[in-house]
């Protein structure tokens, strides 16, 4: 809901923190008084730098804004991703590398299950990004691919958002809750993307706790159509 409310109440112009006062504004109103971690709310390249938190750009129209936020209840806490377009639609480049970052994500959901070891995760993410950054001429190895993508793609999440535990040798097993995270940041385009969901590892597979989510380019696009009438 939180995320909702950004993306329903941003428009080309604001300061990033303006759209990001909607998280907090929504939080509170259904009686989250606590953030998990500061939230990020970066537009344009500023999307592709890691942790930023000073949201104290200004958006301009065609600018993707990339939040990454989440509530805490009862001492655990959530992580969510989302990055969309602050004037609400996509541009063709925009949503060719939204698309493969979200089939990457799809591909390490599909992987998580017990006994998969936590390290695959990120390497079945870098297969798929080698593979489709190579289709459009960004990378030739496996190399090239750092330049666009330089964190993991999951991490352990309860008390803490980034929870304690080893993430080396350790495969993973049912009750474990762990982020999926796939991002790519192409500073030469301002193209900052960041897709997160949160992940409770079942007997045999996996269970989305952020499905109800929006997620799509096309579920973005027309729920910001909505939200720009009212
Ligand atoms: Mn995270």
């Amino acid at each position: 809901m939180g995320v909702e409310a950004m993306m329903a109440n941003a428009r080309p112009g604001m300061m990033e923190y303006e759209i990001e006062a909607h998280f907090g504004f929504t939080l509170m109103q259904h009686g989250a008084r606590e953030k998990a971690f500061q939230t990020i709310a970066a537009a344009g390249e500023r999307g592709t730098i890691l942790h930023y938190t000073k949201n104290n750009g200004q958006t301009k129209d065609g600018d993707l804004l990339l939040v990454d936020c989440g509530a805490q209840v009862d001492w655990y806490n959530g992580d969510i991703s989302r990055t969309f377009p602050v004037n609400g639609k996509f541009t063709e480049r925009q949503k060719l590398v939204y698309n493969i970052v979200l089939e990457g994500q799809q591909r390490v959901i599909d992987a998580i299950r017990p006994g998969q070891p936590f390290s695959r995760l990120n390497e079945i993410l870098k297969e798929h990004y080698l593979e489709a950054l190579k289709e459009i001429g960004l990378v030739e190895t496996m190399a090239d691919v750092a330049k666009y993508y330089y964190h993991g793609v999951s991490h352990y999440l309860g008390a803490e958002t980034h929870d304690i535990g080893r993430y080396t040798e350790r495969v993973l097993q049912p009750g474990m809750v762990l982020t999926v995270e796939p991002g790519l940041y192409i500073e030469e385009w301002g193209i900052g993307i960041r897709i997160e969901d949160d992940a409770l590892v079942t007997e045999d597979g996996c269970e989305i706790m952020t499905k109800d989510m929006i997620k799509t380019v096309e579920e973005i696009e027309a729920f910001m159509a909505k939200g720009k009438q009212a």
